[in-house]
């Protein structure tokens, strides 16, 4: 198993709230409700890491958890795109955001979440352009894959990675928390990175 232990370490909204530079993170983005909170608890194996909840939007801060005594860190950011946020907090959000994309030396990678029965929405593709752009990019999660029927899954694979460009080298994984499927794909994925 990847992850043995792991703790909640810190949670911020500014960047002095970070706890300082140690080991190498990886970071769960995507929408709210897509599954991010509650994929971290699964890999940990911890049902109760980070909360999860029916109604979108739990997840407001960037909430970073140290793993196998600080070999690593994950860190859960906030999901975006829920109905009921004013103008200014979005605009909070991607402060929020991109301010720990751009100054994070340790941060390795990112995972973007999308739910596998979706085409990913503008936000989403903003997300990737963004994590393009910081050389954070390749590794995408389709999620509640028990949602699709095996049939029609890679269809709409394929519908994400052309929507999203996934390039060449890039990796589209879908997983299912509900059925604990996909997970090993992943787990290889951030222990290249970390
Ligand atoms: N069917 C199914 N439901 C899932 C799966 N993963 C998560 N869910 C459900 O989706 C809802 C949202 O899950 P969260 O993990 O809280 O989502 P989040 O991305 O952390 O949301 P925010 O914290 O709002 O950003 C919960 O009701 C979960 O039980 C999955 O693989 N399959
Ligand atoms: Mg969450």
């Amino acid at each position: 198993m990847l992850i043995k232990k792991a703790e909640l370490l810190a949670v911020a909204v500014r960047a002095e709230q970070y706890p300082a530079e140690g080991p190498p993170e990886i970071a769960f983005a995507g929408r709210s409700n897509v599954g991010k909170s509650s994929l971290l608890n699964l890999l940990a194996g911890q049902r109760k890491l980070a909360r999860i909840s029916g109604s979108p939007g739990k997840t407001r801060t960037i909430n970073f958890y140290t793993v196998n005594g600080d070999a690593f860190r994950i860190v859960d950011l906030p999901g975006y795109g829920y109905a009921k946020v004013s103008k200014s907090e979005t605009e909070r959000w991607g402060d929020m955001i991109e301010t720990y994309l751009k100054n994070r030396k340790r941060l390795k990678k990112v995972a973007l979440l999308v739910d596998i029965r979706h085409e990913p929405s503008a936000q989403d593709r903003q997300m990737y352009d963004w994590l393009r752009y910081y050389d954070l990019d390749g590794l995408v999660v389709a999620t509640k894959s028990d949602k699709v029927s095996k049939g029609s899954m890679a269809k709409h694979l394929k519908v994400i990675a052309e929507s999203l460009g996934i390039e060449d080298g890039g990796v589209l994984l879908p997983i299912s928390v509900l059925k604990r499927t996909g997970l090993a794909p992943l787990t290889a994925e951030i222990a290249k990175q970390v």
